[in-house]
């Protein structure tokens, strides 16, 4: 089986539920993305239970957008808890995302999947782009509900920098477009956990992916 490029979005508020999904998708994910939802139902601890239940990276979207200091106090707990990546706006400035990054791998959202992303923040992606470029971060987050999107996204980044992408399935994102557009990864939440069977639903967009350059 080759690396998954599929990515579970958590979202979901019980712990027992959170793990019993997380151990019967794990075989077809590559990462788990949490969420406020389940941070706050069962608390940090949950990232260390999930990484012992899967082995998997653990992605802690905390979509951090404050000052620098806040920032960091936010994220050196969370990094402290066990992720291995944070989510966090760039549009708050260059120094709050550098005060994330000197803590640890950090995904930057340059553009958003709902439509009132077109309102304030698809006006700034040119400029998000820029500041993803220069701090090198591991990733950033672009919108699968949009692939046009993600191809000039794709096509401005430097080489190294992962485009990851939620908006498939519940949002009208479609799996296999979206990574010919250029995605690294794709983020999907409610078509897996809210499915009737999580385990089979993420085989399959596994498998709809897999191989797809
Ligand atoms: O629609 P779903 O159920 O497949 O879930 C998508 C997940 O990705 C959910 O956790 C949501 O908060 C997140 N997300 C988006 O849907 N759109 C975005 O533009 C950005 C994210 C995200 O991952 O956050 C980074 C800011």
């Amino acid at each position: 089986m080759s690396e998954s490029r599929l990515i579970l979005a958590l979202d979901v508020y019980e712990r027992e539920r959170a793990l019993e999904i997380a151990e019967c998708t794990a075989e077809y994910l590559w990462a788990i993305k949490i969420n406020w939802p389940l941070i706050i139902g069962s608390g940090l601890k949950i990232i260390t239970e999930l990484k012992q239940v899967t082995g998997l990276p653990i992605i802690a979207d905390v979509k951090l957008a404050d000052i620098p200091n806040t920032n960091r106090l936010i994220a050196r707990k969370v990094f402290e808890a066990g992720a291995d990546y944070i989510i966090a706006h760039g549009f708050v400035g260059r120094d709050s995302v550098e005060a994330v990054m000197e803590l640890g791998e950090t995904i930057i959202v340059v553009e958003m999947s709902h439509p009132g992303a077109k309102e304030f923040i698809q006006p700034v992606t040119e400029g998000l782009i820029e500041l993803a470029n220069e701090l090198e971060s591991f990733g950033v987050i672009a919108p699968a509900t949009r692939p046009e999107r993600v191809e000039y996204i794709r096509s401005k980044l430097k080489p190294g920098i992962r485009v990851i992408t939620p908006g498939v399935g519940a949002q009208g994102g479609k799996a296999e477009e979206v990574i010919r557009a250029g995605a690294d990864y794709i983020i999907v939440g409610r078509s897996i956990y809210g499915s009737e069977n999580p385990r089979e639903s993420a085989r399959r967009i596994f498998e709809e992916i897999e191989g797809v350059v």
